[in-house]
């Protein structure tokens, strides 16, 4: 049986667009089958009455059951029996549940079993309420009442044209292509979908990102895993609440990870008036691919990773032994003693609690090492990262002074026994 759905409005024409694009392209194609309907066809007075005043007094108007009923009952034919499968009686209001993907998944799997969507267009202050406690009562119709988001709309109309959309895509045979479905924002995965670029190159000077042409399909599938995940952090931080972020070790194959991490995240933790010709000459000198693959040979050294959603979003380098420094070595309290050298996280991620699972993990190996206390330097004026380690156990031991390019900075040298 053919997919059905049925829209019920007192305006069919604001309907118009489901001749159109995708969707009317699915009709003709017989994969689903859509008819509009005017409510005032089910009016039996002469003025083709909808509406009247609420009980209870208030603003506004309320569509009548009565005439709801009639119209339900003729698109439903509920207990007619000749549609098996599902039937659906679709309500947009705000006051609804959040529509999302995944109910366009489940509405779509009606559908596609041969059922039948019947969406009922209110306007005004809505329908009675009455309508919706009458099907919901009836056992092969299941109510749905769904908002397309935190405002107010006139009606129904233009939040049906959107759910229609988002559910006919979803038909088998409707997109030509079945893997945009999966790779797209609200898709399985949960994430914003990342960036994308096509012809020509440079366009007003910006340039598409070097990786994306390099062919390097395994880099490029990690860029796009980072993007998508930042973009996710930055915007919709709410939806990264199914993805805790995990902490690993760094393996030798992960040198290019940490080389790219290490500088895109570098200049975080430089004073605001660092230049940039400064902080790029300490990443070429310091953050290279050659000096991580040597960190991560290093016996003395432990690299730690924390991922978010399969994206490396953040790392730490702990070294064992002496404090170069003698004022430091003078300063740390305990031998042995572990240096926390570098505790990068991506920006988009500061609040993702990538950061604390991370120290966690850290403090954790010094721990299994033996180490009786780990030690940092971290720049005086930045305040945000002494507040985090001082959250985690740590405690001002002094201060330091150190270089980098052609300034001389100070560090705050911190503490914690383990
Ligand atoms: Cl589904 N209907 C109306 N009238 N307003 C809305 C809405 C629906 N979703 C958000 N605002």
């Amino acid at each position: 049986m053919t997919a059905r759905i049925d829209v019920v409005s007192i305006f069919p024409d604001y309907l118009a667009p489901l001749d159109l694009s995708l969707v009317g392209k699915a009709r003709q194609r017989g994969l689903v089958d859509i008819a509009v309907h005017d409510l005032r066809a089910w009016t039996s007075d002469r003025h083709r009455t909808v509406d009247d005043t609420p009980f209870g007094g208030g603003a506004g108007m309320v569509m009548r059951p009565d005439v709801w009923g009639q119209a339900l009952d003729a698109v439903l034919d509920p207990g007619g029996g000749a549609r098996p499968s599902g039937r659906v009686l679709l309500v947009p209001t705000p006051a609804g549940e959040p529509f999302t993907q995944r109910i366009a998944e489940e509405l779509a799997g009606v559908l596609a079993d041969g059922g039948q969507i019947a969406v009922a267009c209110g306007r005004y202050e809505g329908i009675d309420s009455r309508v919706t406690e009458h099907y919901a009562a009836h056992q092969d119709v299941q109510v749905r009442e769904v908002s397309i988001g935190d405002y107010v709309l006139n009606g129904g109309e233009v939040a049906a044209l959107v759910v229609i959309e988002a559910v006919v895509r979803l038909l088998p045979g409707v997109l030509g292509n079945a893997a945009s479905v999966v790779e797209e924002s609200h898709g399985a995965d949960g994430l914003l979908e990342h960036p994308s670029y096509t012809q020509p190159p440079v366009w007003r000077g910006l340039e598409v990102p070097e990786i994306l042409r390099s062919g390097d399909h395994g880099r490029i599938a990690d860029w796009r895993r980072e993007r998508a995940v930042e973009r996710t952090a930055r915007v919709r931080p709410d939806l990264l609440a199914a993805h805790p972020a995990t902490v690993r070790a760094a393996r030798k194959g992960d040198a290019e990870v940490l080389a790219d991490l290490a500088a895109a995240t570098f200049r975080l933790a430089c004073p605001p008036d660092m230049s940039e010709e400064d902080m790029a000459a300490y990443v070429r000198e310091h953050l290279t691919l050659e000096r991580f693959r040597g960190y991560l040979r290093d016996k003395h050294r432990w690299l730690l990773l924390a991922e978010v959603a399969g994206a490396v979003v953040g790392y730490t380098m702990s070294i064992a032994g002496e404090p170069v420094d003698p004022e430091i070595a003078a300063a740390v309290p305990t031998r042995p003693t572990a240096e926390l050298s570098k505790f990068y996280v991506r920006a988009a991620l500061h609040r993702s609690g990538a950061a604390s699972a991370l120290m966690d993990a850290t403090l954790a190996t010094a721990r299994e090492r033996g180490l009786p206390g780990i030690w940092l330097g971290v720049h005086g004026q930045n305040e945000r990262a002494k507040r985090f380690y001082r959250k985690h156990g740590f405690a001002r031991l002094g201060g330091r002074t150190f270089t980098v390019g052609s300034r001389r900075e100070s560090d705050d040298v911190m503490y914690r026994t383990l």
